[in-house]
């Protein structure tokens, strides 16, 4: 096992790794900006390093800047966390290069899973179901995409190689609007990502977004480690997500979950990944994979019981991966909602000087967050200032404890997105469960 591992990282995520390394007995060095060096996880850390001021591009994106810490510390291994370098298939090569083992996959599996097109072909071949497409990049012929549009059916959505999360894409409705969107997307791709490929797809018009965990060791080992449900959404960015999925029969789960495993095997995949899926009317389109630890891993954590940060941390440093599929059991219900610090109305980021804060607690409650009392949350970087996990036996006790806590909280000094999320326990669709991609956006637009 590593003795020292530099976390490449900031806020709740780097807390949550220091914790994972704490009880896996390995000593922890936290790089951090000048906006974080009054930070509780920088104070917890057995190192510090400062490598840079506040704005990102000069700190938690300044490569040399890291790799020089972990050198300077002798760290033997790097975590990115999310977000950041977490899927920047150059960082992860250089780490190597220098010397430090990568916590994630191999930089090659970063690279094709970052181009959304390579991706896709990786998932044809290895019998992922995929949205119906393009095969592969569109060709510069507008007759040739005109026959493909046709031949999938409008409404189609062209989407940027390079892009991903919800960047680089446009749907269109008509033939007269095709050629047209083709040339705007691939303009803002090669703009934007330095890749001016796009591909098209059939539009999925009211899907959910359910995701498949997974966790492989880079040869044949590879268990799938059940779904999330991350469809409670707005703009892109996921306000609530749970595990199991509502009203998804556990025979489909186990049939996707299965062949993601599998894709995993065939790709010699290593280390935590998420596969993301479109879910309508009983199918799974593939869309895109993450080859990160993802913020919302942590309901995955609750209905499991495994430790997802520690096992990343297992694999990278070569320890045997002995878990099966057969001893992963799946248990209960749970519900993660972010607290972000912003307007609950207008969601502007609303940093500053957090004078109060209280959290709740109880059993089958988690609070991940780097945050206290006197803390000021940076104008620096994204407004996710906690997250609040609520576990059950059914999900009906999973929302109880959910409004409980949330009205146990406290935060003042800045606005949050709670009354939001108290909103939300107490709706009717939500409480149904099932509700698609677009059910927030709606609700929210008809607010008074
Ligand atoms: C789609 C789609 C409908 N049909 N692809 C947005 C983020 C990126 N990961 C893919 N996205 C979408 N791709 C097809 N063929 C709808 C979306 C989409 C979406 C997906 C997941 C979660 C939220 C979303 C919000 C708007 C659109």
């Amino acid at each position: 096992m590593f003795e020292k591992i530099l976390i490449a990282n900031r806020g709740e995520i780097a807390l949550r790794i220091q914790r994972a390394c704490r009880e896996l007995g390995i000593k922890t060095v936290v790089v951090h900006s000048e906006a974080d060096r009054e930070a509780k996880y920088v104070r917890l850390a057995d190192e510090s390093v400062c490598i840079g001021p506040a704005p990102a591009r000069d700190s938690y994106l300044n490569m040399p800047a890291i790799i020089s810490a972990a050198e300077v510390t002798d760290a033997e291994a790097i975590h990115p966390g999310y977000g950041f370098l977490a899927e920047n298939a150059d960082f992860a090569d250089r780490v190597e290069k220098s010397g430090f083992v990568f916590i994630g996959p191999r930089p090659e599996s970063i690279r094709i899973m970052g181009d959304k097109v390579c991706a896709k072909r990786a998932m044809i071949e290895a019998g992922v179901p995929v949205v119906p497409g393009s095969e592969g990049a569109l060709p510069e012929d507008p007759d040739e995409i005109f026959r493909i549009a046709r031949e999938i059916g409008y409404p189609v959505i062209i989407k940027a190689a390079g892009g991903g999360g919800g960047r680089g894409m446009r749907v269109v409705y008509t033939e007269a609007a095709l050629q047209n969107a083709v040339a705007m997307t691939r303009n803002e791709a090669g703009a934007a990502f330095n890749n001016p490929e796009v591909y098209m797809e059939k539009f999925l018009e009211n899907p959910r977004h359910i995701e498949i965990q997974i966790l492989a060791d880079g040869g044949r080992n590879a268990v799938w480690l059940g779904e999330r449900d991350c469809s409670m959404q707005r703009r892109h960015q996921k306000v609530i997500e749970e595990a199991p999925a509502p009203g998804i029969t556990r025979r489909l789960i186990e049939r996707i979950g299965e062949r993601c495993a599998e894709a995993c095997r065939k790709m010699s995949y290593r280390g935590a990944g998420t596969f993301e899926f479109l879910y309508e009317n009983g199918e799974f389109f593939f869309i895109e994979m993450n080859t990160r630890i993802q913020v919302e891993h942590t309901v995955t954590e609750m209905i499991t019981g495994l430790d997802l940060v520690q096992q990343q941390i297992k694999i990278a440093a070569g320890e045997k991966f002995l878990l099966r599929q057969r001893d992963v059991v799946f248990r209960g219900h749970a519900i993660e909602c972010r607290i972000n610090a912003e307007d609950p109305f207008k969601f502007t980021p609303s940093p500053g000087r957090i004078t109060n804060w209280h959290t709740p607690g109880g059993p089958g409650v988690r609070m991940d967050s780097h945050v206290f009392s006197g803390y000021t949350v940076p104008p620096n970087y994204d407004s996710m200032i906690a997250k609040l996990i609520t576990y059950g036996d059914t999900r009906e006790q999973a929302i109880a404890r959910m409004e409980i806590a949330l009205s146990e909280m406290v935060v003042e000094g800045v606005h949050t997105n709670i009354p939001l999320h108290r909103e939300l326990m107490q709706d009717a669709h939500f409480v149904k469960g099932g509700t698609s991609i677009h059910y927030l956006e709606h609700k929210l637009a008809q607010r008074p």
